[in-house]
């Protein structure tokens, strides 16, 4: 009887299992930039930047996880050779030159070895290259608005507010930022009114918005779909409340949204855009 239970247990288990691994993969279909049950790892990187990111935040965890088995290997070889059983004279030895000088410079050397790939990484994230797309990116609180100039075939603004309606919760917007596919997009990001971050994991992207400031980052995404951010700098009562969707689509799609988006957004440009946020 008992062991009819316990097999019964085990498929129960099994099934819950089986079915929590299909609905994570049910909303990994969903769309590739957010996050996912039980996730362990960061969000799918789509940009050189982020997987450059990655790939160094990967090889520290590595780093640290060989530091940290040598530190217990000591701890645990010491107690058990030094044990008072195994070692009941002990040593009176306050000081080893060759040991300090050792613990000195190996720290060093380690430090110099992180530095050298993270001052990289940075020089990559600093370069400046040439614009294909310009967005300029206001944070409000609590929503962002996105201007795409008109010597770009833009010359319109729109604000973006949550719609909490719509899947990923708490992730989606009313209106997505879109941007073409394989091309450098210049991010200008700035604020009206307290201190916020535009941010986008799976871009390896995040600026702060500072009233009165123009910051600004890029990235080139080299895979269409539909990715979230969120604020990122705690900005009042409802900063959990103003995500980031970005959209990136093919040229031909890019060009046939800016299109519509002319008209779309045009009564926004008329005046009704602060009567339109929440
Ligand atoms: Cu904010």
């Amino acid at each position: 009887m008992r062991t009819a239970l316990t097999i019964n247990r085990s498929w129960r288990a099994l099934g819950a299992f089986t079915a929590l691994v299909a609905s994570s993969s049910a909303a990994f279909a969903a769309g590739i930039g957010q996050p996912v049950p039980w996730q362990m790892d960061r969000q799918v990187a789509v940009t050189e930047n982020a997987r450059e990111i990655h790939t160094f935040e990967h090889g520290l965890h590595w780093l640290s996880l060989l530091i940290s088995l040598f530190v217990l290997g000591l701890i645990v070889w010491c107690i058990y050779r030094f044990s008072e059983k195994r070692n009941p004279t002990p040593s009176r030895t306050t000081h080893n030159t060759a040991i300090e000088v050792a613990w000195t410079i190996v720290p060093v050397l380690i430090l110099v070895a992180v530095a050298i790939p993270s001052f990289r990484l940075l020089r990559v994230q600093l370069s400046d290259p040439k614009a294909d797309v310009i967005v300029k990116v206001i944070g409000h609180a609590w929503y962002w608005t996105y201007e795409y100039p008109t010597d770009q075939g833009g010359g319109f603004t729109f604000d973006a507010n949550i719609d909490e309606d719509k899947q990923p919760k708490l992730l989606a917007t009313d209106n997505d930022m879109v941007v073409p596919v394989n091309k450098v997009v210049k991010v200008q990001v700035t604020a009206t009114d307290v201190i916020h971050s535009w941010a986008v994991p799976s871009f390896g992207f995040k600026i702060d918005a500072l009233p009165g400031r123009l910051n600004q980052f890029w990235f080139k995404a080299d895979r269409e779909g539909t990715y979230y951010g969120q604020c990122s700098e705690l900005c009042g009562q409802r900063h959990a409340y103003m995500p980031i969707t970005v959209r990136v689509v093919s040229d031909q799609a890019y060009a046939q949204w800016l299109t519509e988006a002319k008209t779309k957004y045009a009564r926004i440009e008329g005046g009704s855009k602060f009567a339109d946020a929440r």
